[in-house]
């Protein structure tokens, strides 16, 4: 035999077992989890933990590298290491029986731990899907190593009916975690459905204030411009939740207490619908967006009226003399944001929102009810999956995204994005559409100018506005000559304030800079005097079909 052959079967049996006792233990696990608390799955809290430990600069990197798919990537990465590290504990098992046992249950303490450190454990049950997942493990690494060590050992057990009594034990194994992890899925699939049939359900009252008519002019009839209102199934998620989390409606509350609440109480969904409601078109936008970027959309929102909410408790802003400067939102994943009460109750259209593009909220962007301040970006106001509302001070208490390096305070810059052409486009010499979006929530978009080059700048024309708290559409007619060009934009707000050029990262309270996009405008091919030149090279593509190809 080939050195390779013997290394081969001295270790394959052993990985073998490692990978089936680590499939075991992850099955058990979300089979108890699905049992006890999805939440408390291991790769999901190990997961959270992770996240909730990620350096913010390597958050950016991971947002910016696999977008919204970091969730899926972090699972995965997880899932590997675990798979390693389970080759070499079956390995191990085959001369150090003890030890490896030992490490299944020390990966059974990590979960554990991490269950636990989870801001929304719901106390010592949440170990409960490790420990069974661990255990589980352990015993499969046990009896699997056991009869691995026997392989190829001389004797009467050696030979074919060891392998035999292998590769059995192994089969047995895989069906016995595959339908654990089965009925595990299946349960947690009931739990969801009882959500699933919950916003079902759910019928949304009409607003008492419907949002104001939106001028059919607010969208502007170009190619590759964003739409102005968001469809939901495009809009942007920026969360730290590793699953979604999907309540059931009937069962949520929504406490409010804290500083300076007189009558603190608890809601429950039906109390929020039967106020009078609201419904504002806003665009909502991600501190982590970089200049040019995705992480920003516009829905039409119908939600309850948070400052009446709170003057009803007795809440009063600090500008009125109240002791509370900090509304701090929590939700049931134990994620935290921290909102300034004075813009919250300076009148603008903050609001505990239910509704999104005329729908219940969808799992993934809240429901049943999200908060949403408009002007402030998401990780100060928005909060998905609201459980809890207290009223405090910013020198009493750092929200989640403050404690790791981001502002206190973030309200939204101005800023411009250029939709159409995209960069590293080709379009025809001629005329040329450029198009996109300006934002400054709160305050508007007055202007919005274009620049070619170093040319000087020129004024874009703009869409209808919508308000103040929505994104702005414009466009510019261009007349491109050949060569490499850079667009340019920026935008001046309500205000009078230009949107600075000043460059500045994500990380603390927001990018700004201007936007550019850097084309190329092909040279035009000299055109023939007369007669198709398609007759003389029958092969060549057309300028037309070669432009669409390097589009
Ligand atoms: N519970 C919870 N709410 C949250 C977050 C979160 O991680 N957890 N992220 C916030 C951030 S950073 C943003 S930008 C918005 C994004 O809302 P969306 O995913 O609905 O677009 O939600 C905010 N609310
Ligand atoms: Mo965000």
């Amino acid at each position: 035999m080939s050195t390779f052959r013997t290394t081969l079967t001295r270790v394959g049996p052993g990985a073998l077992s490692g990978l089936l006792a680590a499939c075991t233990a992850l099955a058990v696990a979300v089979l108890t989890a699905a049992l006890v608390r999805p939440a408390a799955a291991p790769v999901t809290v190990v997961g959270g933990a992770v996240v909730d430990r990620t350096p913010a600069a390597v958050k950016d990197f991971a947002i910016r590298t696999f977008g919204e798919d970091d969730k899926v990537a972090l699972r995965l990465g997880i899932l590997v290491l675990l798979g390693l590290f389970a080759v070499a504990l079956g390995v191990l098992a085959r001369w150090y029986p003890g030890a490896a046992t030992a490490g299944v249950l020390l990966f059974g303490l990590v979960g554990a731990a991490a269950a636990l450190s989870r801001p929304d454990s719901a106390g010592p049950e949440d170990v409960l899907p490790s420990a069974a997942g661990a255990g589980a493990g352990a015993l499969a690494l046990h009896v699997l190593a056991g009869r691995a060590r026997l392989l190829g050992s001389p004797g009467p057990r050696g030979g074919g009916r060891s392998r035999r009594e292998f590769l059995t034990a192994a089969a047995a194994t895989a069906a016995a975690a595959a339908t654990a992890g089965a009925m595990g899925q299946v349960l947690t699939g009931q739990r969801g459905r009882g959500a699933a049939a919950s916003r079902a359900a759910l019928a949304l009252p009409a607003p008492a204030s419907p949002a104001p008519v939106l001028a059919s002019g607010v969208q502007l009839d170009v190619p590759g411009i964003s739409a102005f209102t968001t469809p939901v199934r495009d809009f942007y998620r920026v969360d730290t939740a590793l699953s979604v989390p999907r309540l059931d409606a009937a069962a949520w509350r929504l406490r409010l207490h804290g500083k300076g609440v007189a009558r603190p109480r608890t809601y429950t969904l039906d109390e929020l619908l039967a106020r009078p409601l609201i419904e504002r078109d806003i665009t909502l936008t991600c501190v982590s967006n970089e200049v040019g970027g995705p992480y920003l959309g516009t829905a039409r929102w119908l939600g309850v009226p948070l400052a009446a909410l709170l003057r009803e408790a007795g809440v009063r802003a600090p500008s009125q003399g109240g002791r509370a400067d900090q509304l701090v939102a929590r939700s049931v994943d134990g994620m935290t944001l921290g909102s300034p009460v004075e813009d919250v109750m300076d009148g603008r259209a903050a609001m505990l929102a239910v509704g999104m593009n005329g729908e219940p909220l969808p799992f993934r962007h809240g429901f049943p009810v999200r908060m949403l301040v408009p002007g402030l970006y998401g990780y100060v106001s928005a909060c998905k999956w609201i459980t809890d509302i207290e009223l405090t001070t910013f020198d009493a208490y750092d929200p989640y995204w403050v404690k790791r390096a981001w502002a206190r305070r973030a309200p939204v810059k101005t800023q411009s994005r250029i939709d159409t052409p995209k960069p590293f486009a080709r379009p025809a010499a001629g005329p040329v559409t450029v198009a996109g979006v300006a934002w400054a929530q709160g305050r508007g978009i007055s202007r919005v100018e274009v620049r070619i080059d170093d040319g000087p700048w020129q004024d874009a024309t703009l869409a209808a506005a919508a308000g103040v708290d929505t994104w702005r559409q414009w466009s510019y007619r261009w007349q491109a000559a050949a060569g490499g060009h850079t667009i340019t934009v920026r935008a001046t707000d309500g205000t009078g304030q230009v949107q600075a050029e000043q460059r500045a990262r994500t990380i603390p309270d927001g990018a700004s800079g201007w936007h550019s996009v850097f084309v190329t405008v092909p040279e035009t091919p000299a055109r023939p005097a007369s007669g198709p030149v398609r007759q003389h090279h029958p092969f060549a593509p057309s300028t037309e079909q070669k432009l669409k190809g390097s589009n």
